[in-house]
């Protein structure tokens, strides 16, 4: 890792687990890094003018837009002659499964050299915590309540890995800030291909999960331990599983300790202790059939 402090002096919330991972990847990627970041929590709190908190270059892009403008700054710095540089997009959950969607498949469709992270807090978070693609089954936002008959997010979270890794994308994987040296890993991997690249970060949010700012790391290490957030990578279509989890009777103690599941029947735990198991038995599957 480079020594420096790259991203420094941001105004996310205490316990910000997006901050966390916008830092330690461009810990992991120097100063040949350029950063895009669409509207969402990592732009809002990063570009104060005139405290700008990155030592590298970085730039806001639209919300739908993020993996077109990497297409546009790689294209333009070749354009000038520069080699050694990596584009790098940060964008949340909505940014990425939502909105942002179509760009990121064509950057990906076209082959274009860039690592697209995925900040995955689970919600629109820089607009006060609404519903993403990526919500979780059974999370509180603003707009999936629990009040008055209702019981939070009824859909199931989008498969995003899978997703991207459909495109036939040299390397996709997931990780956690609770794993900063499995996540650091996957950055520097990303930044040796030539391509594009995509890593979902799962980074928790304390102000819009309703857990304490000392939390976040735990929180981002038993979502892993319980086998919520499996830690895999796709590299040349083949998927890998990292270590089992450590602890799947973790779930339980795991949620309670969030707020926006503190409305959960125990048939609504048992729902998302089954999805767990029947996701984990597929991957188990795929990337056994992959290794034969
Ligand atoms: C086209 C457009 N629609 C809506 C917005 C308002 N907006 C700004 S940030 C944001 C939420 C971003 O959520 P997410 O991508 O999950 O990132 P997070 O805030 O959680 O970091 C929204 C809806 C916008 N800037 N542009
Ligand atoms: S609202 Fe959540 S994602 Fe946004 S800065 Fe605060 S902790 Fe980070």
């Amino acid at each position: 890792m480079d020594g420096g402090e790259p991203f420094m002096g941001h105004r996310a919330c205490a316990g910000c687990g997006g901050a966390l991972a916008v830092r330690i990847a461009l810990k992991a990627l120097g100063r040949r890094a350029v950063a895009v970041l669409p509207a969402g929590c990592m732009s809002a709190v990063g570009f104060n003018f005139p405290q700008l908190c990155f030592s590298n270059n970085a730039i806001i892009s639209t919300f739908a837009g993020t993996a077109s403008m990497m297409t546009g700054i790689a294209a333009g710095l070749r354009a000038r002659g520069e080699r050694d540089f990596k584009v790098v997009g940060f964008a949340g959950d909505g940014g990425t499964a939502d909105i942002g969607i179509q760009a990121l498949s064509g950057a990906i469709d076209r082959g274009d050299d860039m690592i697209y992270i995925c900040y995955d807090n689970e919600g629109y978070m820089n607009t006060g915590t609404q519903r993403s693609s990526l919500t979780p089954y059974g999370a509180r936002t603003t707009t999936t309540p629990a009040a008055g008959g209702a019981r939070g997010n009824r859909l199931e979270k989008k498969n995003m890995l899978e997703i991207v890794a459909a495109h036939g994308i040299p390397y996709a994987a997931t990780a956690s800030v609770g794993y900063l040296r499995d996540y650091a890993r996957k950055v520097e991997k990303a930044a040796a291909i030539e391509g594009p690249s995509y890593i979902q970060v799962l980074a928790p949010c304390p102000t819009g999960w309703g857990a304490d700012p000392s939390e976040t790391i735990d929180l981002a290490r038993e979502a892993v331990d319980c086998g919520l957030w499996p830690l895999a990578e796709f590299e040349g279509g083949r998927l890998s599983l990292g270590a089992e989890p450590r602890d799947p009777s973790l779930l339980r103690a795991h949620l309670a300790r969030q707020a926006r599941f503190a409305h959960l029947t125990d048939g609504d735990l048992r729902r998302i202790e089954e999805g767990r198991d029947r996701r984990l038995d597929r991957m188990r599957g795929r990337a056994a059939k992959e290794e034969c």
